[in-house]
């Protein structure tokens, strides 16, 4: 049986691209029977402003949104990054045997950084796969089922678990990424060069897991796609029919050559109609459960506290590891 762990950040409302992306796995792993630990990365989510109202209840939403999507608390552990303090006190040692330079070359901290004055970059955002590493090998993870766009975050994780390790005395399992073939990347409808995000201004470049049906027809109808009028799966000059194309993909569990080989020969409507229902029947299946869940407040936070104490008798284990390793016992 291999750990899993796997978090996102409450930093606004959860779009299609975290579900295709990370949660739908999360659901088949956990069914699989691994033992599977998934957070809610409060922690990541401040290396950006955030409003202190709204994190709480975006923190709510999202453990909601967990069990809407099938993840169950009687097989799993749900659990808030902070409840378990141990990430932040590995975060400082792991940064301690990181170099600003590996920092510096992450593209999500460039991403994320670039309109932004040098001296106003909150330091957190630097050191944010640092932290990263920390929440993943606290819990000797064995897999890590993300998007593509954490990939490099992965990378750097596991060069930090085998220089510890090196330095130090085996400590860490080293991670694997568990990266889906679709849907890994889902692209902003409005312009496929940049992911979807759910911290993007224009909500008409992303599908919340909150859109009604309609709303999501608009969106889709309207998304960017070419005057070609050539239905084909070219990601290099038809970048957004492909993302498109990538999203039907990953909803149905079709491969891209037999939906490529229906719609051939036709528009872009009829296959952007399908699109639409196709997506929001699964984003109605899924608001509707997370409805009945986020009524029960008591309820989300006894799954959390049941989480935090699983969490923490797990990383109590790890930690006292790396300090008799570090040397930070007498
Ligand atoms: N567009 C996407 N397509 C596929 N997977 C995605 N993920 C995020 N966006 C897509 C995956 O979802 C998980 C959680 O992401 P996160 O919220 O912790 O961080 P993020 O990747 O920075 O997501 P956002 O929406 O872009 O957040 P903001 O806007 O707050 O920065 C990860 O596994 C991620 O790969």
């Amino acid at each position: 049986m291999s750990r899993v762990f796997s978090m996102i950040q409450p930093s606004g409302r959860l779009g299609i691209g975290h579900y295709l992306g990370a949660i739908r796995h999360w659901e088949v792993l956990q069914a699989q029977e691994h033992d599977c630990l998934f957070a809610i990365a409060n922690l990541h989510a401040i290396t950006v402003p955030q409003a202190t109202a709204e994190l709480k209840q975006h923190s709510l939403d999202l453990v909601a949104f967990y069990l809407a999507c099938g993840i169950d608390p009687e097989q799993t552990t749900i659990f808030m990054q902070s409840d378990v303090k141990h990430h932040a006190e590995l975060a400082w040692i792991l940064s301690c045997i990181t170099s600003l330079g590996e920092l510096n070359r992450m593209t999500q901290f460039k991403d994320k950084s670039q309109n932004t004055k040098r001296e106003r970059i909150g330091a957190g955002l630097l050191f944010y796969p640092a932290l990263m590493a920390a929440d993943i090998l606290l819990y000797q993870t064995n897999l890590v089922p993300v998007g593509s766009d954490q990939k490099q975050h992965i990378e750097m994780t596991r060069d930090l678990a085998i220089r510890f390790n090196q330095t130090f005395g085996e400590t860490f399992v080293v991670p694997e990424p568990y990266i889906a073939d679709t849907g890994s990347r889902i692209m902003a409808l409005g312009d496929p060069m940049k992911k979807m995000s759910k911290s993007d201004q224009d909500s008409n470049n992303y599908i919340a897991l909150e859109d009604s049906g309609r709303l999501i027809q608009k969106k889709i109808m309207r998304a960017v796609t070419d005057s070609l009028n050539s239905f084909c799966y070219n990601p290099e000059q038809q970048k957004g029919l492909a993302n498109l194309i990538d999203l039907y993909a990953a909803c149905s569990h079709e491969d891209v050559e037999s939906i490529v080989a229906r719609y051939s020969g036709g528009g872009y409507g009829q296959f952007k109609k399908d699109l639409a229902q196709m997506v929001s029947g699964r984003v109605e299946e899924i608001y509707a459960n997370y409805e009945r869940y986020r009524r029960d407040t008591a309820y989300l936070k006894e799954v959390l506290a049941q989480g935090a104490i699983n969490a923490n008798g797990i990383a109590d284990q790890t930690l006292a590891v790396v300090h008799e390793r570090v040397g930070l016992l007498l």
